[in-house]
């Protein structure tokens, strides 16, 4: 199993089309078999084109997004949630046509830090229209997946616990979790304990260090993250996630606060998440034949 993926904004936070391709043909170059775009807008770069070069190269594909000011489907009023609406219906478009099967991030709330209570009329919206969204989803074949972020970045999902209500509320199988330690690493009282609760409920995973830059040098407990992994069988892709301001995208760098370098060199920077990954899933494996061989 080599399922390791990495954050496209490693290489770029452009859309341009030359950028897309070359962030694809670096991390195939670098034995990454998924590349995960954020905020694709497809007026700026040809979309099937791109596809093509993502299965020519037998890598898979998975789209991000946070829900833009103005267009919050866990908003009070109903035209914002319509707005949002059809943001998340345009997004599930551009994955059929990219080949994605998966949407995740912050598709159930704005991206950002909130001046306000999350309500129960809100939270009511999202659930709505999450629940419809995916039966869209579902059609174009592609799996809605809810990343569970920090208080700063959402106030509606903060933990696996809320999300795993919000899923049930949808009452849809075309809705999972999408967990990510360095949102975990700030928000669950175990993190470990939160990635055994979503078992089978968590469809896509971030790897990422506690200040976002180099895995290994932060205070990320990746072991007990790749034990849990083990114990809810989860066999799916773990996708590298690392900002520094030496890649700036002039919305995603400002809403995640990204003001530091960590990395100036992306190239070392993925070589080594790729093999710490392998390392780390391998040591968990090892450890758990060790421990339960008689
Ligand atoms: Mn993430």
């Amino acid at each position: 199993m080599n399922k390791i993926g990495i954050h496209a904004f490693v290489w770029t936070g452009s859309s341009r089309q030359a950028d897309l391709e070359r962030a694809v043909e670096t991390s195939h170059d670098l034995g990454y078999s998924l590349i995960e775009f954020p905020r694709l807008d497809p007026k700026l770069f040809n979309v099937p084109a791109l596809g093509r070069l993502i299965q020519a190269r037998k890598m898979d594909i998975v789209v991000t997004m946070g829900l833009p000011k103005g267009s919050d489907i866990s908003s009070d009023d109903r035209d914002e949630v319509k707005r949002g609406e059809t943001v998340l219906r345009e997004a599930v478009s551009v994955c059929r046509d990219l080949g994605a099967r998966k949407l995740g991030g912050i598709i159930f709330s704005m991206h950002g830090k909130y001046y306000s209570m999350p309500t129960e009329a809100g939270w009511k919206n999202s659930v709505g229209t999450i629940a419809e969204v995916a039966k869209a989803g579902e059609e174009a074949g592609v799996l809605l997946v809810l990343e569970i972020v920090n208080r700063f970045e959402s106030n509606l999902l903060n933990t696996t616990a809320q999300g795993l209500r919000f899923i049930s509320e949808t009452g849809s199988a075309n809705v999972k979790l999408h967990l990510d330690t360095f949102h975990m690493n700030i928000e669950e009282a175990s993190p470990a304990d939160a990635i055994r609760a979503a078992g089978n409920k968590l469809g896509y995973f971030h790897i990422g260090e506690s200040n976002r830059g180099y895995l290994g040098a932060g205070t990320v407990d990746f072991d007990a993250a790749f034990d849990a992994l083990l114990d809810v069988g989860y066999d799916d892709y773990v996708t590298f996630e690392s900002f520094s301001s030496e890649v700036v995208d002039k919305d995603l760098s400002i809403t995640a606060g990204i003001w530091r370098n960590t990395w100036s060199d992306n190239v070392p920077l993925a070589r080594h998440a790729k093999a710490f990954i392998e390392e780390r899933r391998s040591s968990a494996q090892r450890r758990r034949t060790v421990s339960r061989t008689p």
